[in-house]
């Protein structure tokens, strides 16, 4: 009875590996016409920014001719890494996502490298011991965003020693930080810091302090929350370094209900530069805005398309971004997108 069973098994295992063998050979003979399947797994729509950067994917793969799988994980772990055991059963030829922390993804990944499925990290980036189980990544630079942000509060307060600010006290810099977790706030907060802390020892002699630092999870609501505690709370605030537009708009709201002056009486350093913000900045509500290039969709297909084919990529791709400021002429920039 038992050589019965243990025959079915193998019979039911081969047959398994000749279709399995089948499936991924049907698909090799896909990418030879150029075109594949590819899951996305996207956050979700926290933001301007998050929907440009949806709209961006879809219009590129369906540009590409390529089939995207797209699952909107509404801002929970749980339901990227469901997308992406989803992804594997139906054994799509690559995976990209937007990881929306930093950790957790060592188990899903090495499942996609058994289902041998490269997987493309978009637009933030993971902790990771193993980084074979990823490809590549293509997304911002956001250590760098966090630097051109203090540079330019270098630029703003140290150049213009006559600004209408107490020269008896450090400048005093209030933070809205994004979601708690995701490399886009350590990176913004550590490249921020790390310039500051450089500069110190500058000239003139001029000190900033972070007086106050709070996660307002990318969302303009919790910006709109957050700024009414603030000014609650804490006085002489000479600088707002928000970690994205959405926040910095529920900040402007505020301080216009209250009789502030948005980038006169306080400072406004943001990041992202959606169309918002950027009208904000021709006002002069906001004086600095970051770029964080969203418009990612041509770069993962691209990537992807290499992926599908059995080829090497870069390990790290980063997107052009650039700083938009007070005094610059904007009169030819082209609308945002988001
Ligand atoms: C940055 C991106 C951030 C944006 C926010 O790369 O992950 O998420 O700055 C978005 O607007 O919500």
């Amino acid at each position: 009875m038992k050589s019965l069973f243990h025959l079915a098994v193998l019979c039911l295992s081969l047959f398994c590996l000749v279709l399995g063998g089948c499936r991924k050979q049907e698909k090799v003979a896909d990418t030879k016409t150029g075109s594949f399947i590819l899951g996305f797994s996207q956050i979700g729509a926290e933001s301007a920014w998050r929907g440009g950067n949806t709209r961006s994917v879809q219009e590129a793969a369906a540009a590409a001719g390529i089939q995207l799988l797209y699952f909107n994980a509404e801002q929970k772990q749980e339901n990227q890494i469901k997308a992406l055991r989803s992804f594997i059963a139906y054994q799509v030829d690559v995976i990209a996502f937007v990881p929306i922390v930093s950790d957790g993804w060592e188990h899903v990944l090495s499942e996609a490298r058994d289902a041998r499925i490269p997987v493309l990290i978009c637009d933030r980036e993971i902790d990771i011991l193993n980084d074979s189980l990823y490809s590549g990544y293509i997304g911002t630079n956001s250590l760098r965003q966090g630097q051109k942000s203090a540079e330019f509060l270098l630029k703003k307060f140290t150049g213009n020693p006559e600004g209408n600010w107490d020269k008896d006290r450090p400048i005093r810099i209030v933070e809205l930080s994004g979601t708690e977790g995701s490399s886009v706030v350590v990176k913004r907060a550590e490249g921020f810091r790390e310039v500051l802390a450089e500069y110190h020892s500058g000239e003139p002699e001029i000190k900033f302090e972070i007086i106050y630092s709070e996660s307002g999870d990318f969302l303009r609501s919790k910006g709109y929350e957050l700024m009414n505690l603030i000014l609650d709370k804490l006085q002489d605030i000479d600088v707002i370094y928000s970690h994205n537009d959405s926040m910095t708009l529920g900040v402007i709201d505020v301080m216009k209900e209250r009789g502030i002056k948005p980038g006169v009486d306080i400072v406004i350093v943001t990041i992202d530069a959606e169309q918002a913000a950027i009208e904000a900045l021709m006002r002069g509500e906001v004086n600095c805005v970051v770029e964080c290039n969203p418009m990612q969709g041509p770069d993962i297909i691209r990537l992807a398309t290499l992926l599908a084919k059995g080829e090497p990529i870069p390990k790290i791709s980063y997107m052009n971004e650039e700083v938009f400021e007070e005094g610059d002429d904007l009169s030819g920039l082209p609308p945002r997108g988001y």
